[in-house]
């Protein structure tokens, strides 16, 4: 949209236009901030709002570890505090062969906080081999770590942790 010619005399100085300019710099500069404050209030809110969705299952995750790829898997998909959570842990090795041989330690705990560490061993299971379980309970929702500790004779020790959302 033009000006009124009344509004914009020809004889106009510089004045007018380095007061445009500055006034975009200005919007564009609370443009900026403006994002800034949204996306710490959505950051600042993001923990809680997750809690209130009602379904966010579990995926059952694979990690490179050392020689071994490590694949975590929990029950029930959707994890929840007070409830126990099953673990399988599913080991195999760089030629993707399943072995049995491991002693399989873990730690659970909550980093966020100190709600003391449980610790314990996840026990071949029969049904599949290479595969170890155990079951933990997370007391409260938020994000818990569990910390995987394998152990073969005769190779080096390898040890890993998952970040695990569970729901309050
Ligand atoms: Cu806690």
């Amino acid at each position: 949209m033009s000006m009124p010619e009344s509004l914009q005399p020809p004889g106009q100085t510089d004045a007018p236009v380095l007061s445009a300019a500055a006034t975009r710099a200005r919007r564009r500069a609370l443009i900026a901030i403006t994002t800034v404050v949204a996306l710490l209030v959505v950051l600042w809110f993001s923990d809680s709002l997750a809690g209130l969705l009602p379904t966010q299952p579990y995926h059952a995750t694979t990690q490179a570890v050392g020689d071994y790829r490590v694949t975590l898997s929990l029950t029930p998909a959707q994890l929840r505090a007070g409830t126990p959570i099953a673990a399988q842990i599913a080991l195999v090795d760089a030629q993707h062969q399943p072995f049995t041989d491991a002693t399989v330690t873990y730690a659970w705990e909550m980093p966020s906080m100190d709600m003391g560490v449980a610790t314990g061993h996840a026990d071949p299971t029969s049904a599949k081999p290479g595969t170890y379980a155990t079951q933990m309970t997370a007391a409260m929702g938020g994000i818990w770590r569990l910390t995987l500790h394998i152990h073969r004779p005769n190779r080096p020790d390898a040890a890993t942790t998952f970040a695990i959302h569970v729901h309050s």
